[in-house]
This record gives C-alpha cells, sequence and structure tokens, in this order.
C-alpha cells in the first residue's frame, strides 16, 4: 500500500509546485485505514497522514484509532528516507512528521492538528469536561509535552552526542521535566486527570525518546512506568502500532550509556 501511495505520488510528478499541494493530496489513492462514522459535528474532510515510522505522526494514526475516524496513512514502510521524500513532495518549506493533508490544507504540529481534529471531529471524546480541574491539567500536559518535555530532552541528548556535558545545566534537565510528570502520575491515573486523553497521546512519544535514549534514567519514574502498561494496553494504541510501526523501530537513533543522566560530580 505504502509504495504503490509513494509511487502513485512519483507518477503525478513529485517535482509539481506547492501551489498545487491540493491537487496531490486530492489524487491520492482512497486507502483510508478505518472506515468508522464520526461522531463529531463538522463533516470531516479526507484526512491522509504523513508519516515516518517510530516518529510523531504515531500521534496522529493513534488519535485517529482511538477515535474510530477514517484517515489514509502514507510511508513507505522500513524506508524513512522513502517517507520522508513523500513529505517533502508535499510540504517542501517544513518537511516534519506528522505533517497531514486535512482537506485543501497541509497542516504540522502534531498538538495542534490533534486539538483542532478533537474540537471538529471529536464529539467531546478524548478531552475532559470544560469546567472540570482536568481540563486545565489536560492542555497543560498536550503543551508540555513539546513546549518543555520534548525540547529539553532533545536538548539534553544532542549537548551529550557532542560532548558529555561536565555539569548539568538547570536550564537542560530532562530528570527534572520528567519528574514533574511522574509527580503528576502519582496522583492521577492518566495525564488527562481521571480519564485518558489526548494529553496522554501527546506525552508518549518524548517520555519514550528520553527513557529509551537513556536521556534520563527509566527505573527512577515507577509511576511513568505503570502508566506506559496501561497505555500498551489499549486496542487503538496496538491497532497503531500494527498499522504505523509493522516492523518495530526504523533507524533508531543511537542511545546514550546507561546512567548517562546522573550528574557528573567535579
Ligand atoms: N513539534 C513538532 C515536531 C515535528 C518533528 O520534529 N518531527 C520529527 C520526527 S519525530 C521530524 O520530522 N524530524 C525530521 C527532521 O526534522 O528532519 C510536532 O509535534 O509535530
Amino acid at each position: 500500500m505504502n509504495i504503490k501511495q509513494f509511487s502513485n505520488l512519483k507518477k503525478i510528478g513529485l517535482a509539481i509546485a506547492l501551489s498545487v499541494v491540493t491537487a496531490v493530496g486530492a489524487t491520492l489513492p482512497a486507502t483510508a485505514v478505518h472506515a468508522q462514522t464520526a461522531t463529531g459535528a463538522l463533516p470531516m474532510p479526507e484526512i491522509t497522514i504523513y508519516h515516518l515510522e517510530g516518529r510523531r505522526s504515531e500521534r496522529l494514526v493513534w488519535l485517529m484509532e482511538e477515535l474510530g475516524l477514517p484517515y489514509t496513512l502514507n510511508f513507505t514502510r522500513g524506508n524513512l528516507a522513502a517517507s520522508m521524500a513523500a513529505i517533502r513532495a508535499i510540504n517542501p518549506a517544513m518537511p516534519v512528521a506528522p505533517t497531514v493533508t486535512y482537506g485543501d490544507q497541509v497542516l504540522v504540529e502534531s498538538g495542534a492538528i490533534i486539538e483542532m481534529i478533537l474540537a471538529r471531529h471529536g464529539g467531546g471524546r478524548l478531552v475532559p469536561p470544560l469546567a472540570s480541574p482536568d481540563f486545565a491539567t489536560h492542555l497543560l500536559w498536550i503543551h508540555y509535552a513539546e513546549g518543555s518535555l520534548a525540547s529539553r530532552a532533545i536538548a539534553d541528548y544532542r549537548v551529550w552526542q557532542i560532548q558529555p556535558p561536565q555539569q548539568r545545566s538547570p536550564l537542560v534537565d530532562s530528570e527534572g521535566v520528567v519528574q514533574f510528570a511522574e509527580n503528576f502520575l502519582a496522583n492521577n491515573p492518566w495525564f488527562g486527570g481521571a480519564e485518558f486523553s489526548a494529553a496522554d497521546i501527546m506525552m508518549l512519544f518524548p517520555i519514550n525518546f528520553a527513557m529509551t535514549l537513556n536521556i534520563v534514567n527509566k527505573a527512577q519514574f515507577p509511576h511513568i512506568n505503570a502508566w506506559i502498561t496501561k497505555i500498551e494496553a489499549r486496542p487503538a494504541y496496538q491497532a497503531m502500532l500494527a498499522k504505523a510501526r509493522p516492523d518495530g523501530m526504523v533507524g533508531s537513533l543511537p542511545a546514550l550509556p546507561v546512567n548517562a543522566s546522573r550528574p557528573v560530580t567535579p
């Protein structure tokens, strides 16, 4: 399916200018992964998720599986470069995963796309009640996932790749940002508060990034580990893995040494 989609894209011309990106999206084969009925308030245009295996675009696939909404998934299995070429063809100015075509629009930023889909098509699902305290913390974690957690974990990882730091900067301190999440889960079952929400979908990627690459010590965060176990038991998460990561992780980044996260004592 994916190779076919990619070759179809090539047939209609990878060099087509951005001005006709809409037409490219419209001519993609209608290979919707899922075709259940939408329950949201607004009619939903065709959605195509341009995906890289194991990357943030999994959030959108997982969201759509949780909601039971139709979408087309575009990636070339086991070939990140080919998947990225498809993203560049549709979104040359900002080629990142996820790139999502939503009707005529080409969208980036997973959190913004998730909030838009929930507002228009979610029918109140995966969002706590507006007047509840959980609504405020749900939004907090939706934005914290990229704004604080991913940005600090990636900064730490890059610093380590250049040269292990002699002293940990309080401004680049992944343990602190993960600990803040751990503390919340000590008192709440989900980042959505009482119930699973889209905040949980947003938080998993940077937490996995920080833990699997040894940016933080996974063993220090028991509540997060218990939360990951609950996440992995969700049918929609498993459906996402089967469709969006059928061969496991592709092109993993090298992990840091174990215990790299420990502050260096001079
Ligand atoms: N804040 C953006 C980040 C998007 C992003 O950086 N995605 C990564 C994959 S996880 C990517 O496309 N990297 C490829 C690149 O930057 O060249 C979001 O949440 O969607």
